[in-house]
């Protein structure tokens, strides 16, 4: 399958993704694609809706203590439902699908998640530090919902006149 980033502007960006039912090989082909782009474009996260997916799946590989990502803490995320949220963090965030720009956007500091792995088999997961925002900042693309989409008015301004400015760059070079 061959897989491409879809970036912001694009309005499939927008979307509300649509509840997984088949946990069959056209799913798992799609998850183990999604993992080598996202490995090789440096990402720690990546929703399927980024890659023109629609579905609600995610994964997200947060990188060790010697900053590396091992496979083996690799989490393939379908039909997640938050259940427990809990304090208040800050983090600068940034998002494959809005490449370059990095703002700092306020998440609950821990979550607790219902969700189903490749199988379809249900499970719950308890979330801190890093892998807690990742969660919400995927969960929220299955909404169709960005991170500069949480931006005040005032930063969401600049961000916009940025974006244009480097996209313009981007095109003359
Ligand atoms: C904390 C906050 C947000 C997340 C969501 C997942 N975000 C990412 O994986 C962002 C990746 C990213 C990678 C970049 O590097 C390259 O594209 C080579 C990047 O840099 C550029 O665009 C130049 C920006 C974002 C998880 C945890
Ligand atoms: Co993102």
């Amino acid at each position: 399958m061959k897989l491409n980033i879809i970036e912001y502007p694009d309005k499939r960006l927008k979307l509300k993704s649509k509840e997984v039912k088949n946990f069959d090989k056209r799913l798992h082909l799609l998850l183990d694609d999604m993992y080598s782009i996202m490995i090789n474009t440096n990402g720690i996260g990546l929703a399927a809706i980024q890659v023109a997916h629609p579905i609600r799946a995610f994964i997200v590989n947060i990188p060790n203590e010697e900053d590396e990502q091992d496979q083996k803490n690799l989490l393939e995320i379908i039909n997640p439902v938050i259940i427990k949220s809990a304090g208040e963090t800050t983090y600068q965030e940034g998002c494959l699908s809005v490449p370059k720009f990095y703002e700092e956007i306020k998440r609950h500091k821990t979550v607790t998640l219902n969700y189903q792995d490749r199988e379809g088999n249900r499970k719950t997961l308890e979330a801190d530090e890093l892998l807690a925002i990742a969660i919400q900042h995927e969960i929220d693309h299955l909404e169709g919902i960005l991170f500069i989409d949480k931006l005040s008015y005032g930063r969401r301004k600049k961000f916009e006149k940025e974006y244009k400015r480097m996209k313009k760059e981007k095109k003359s070079s």
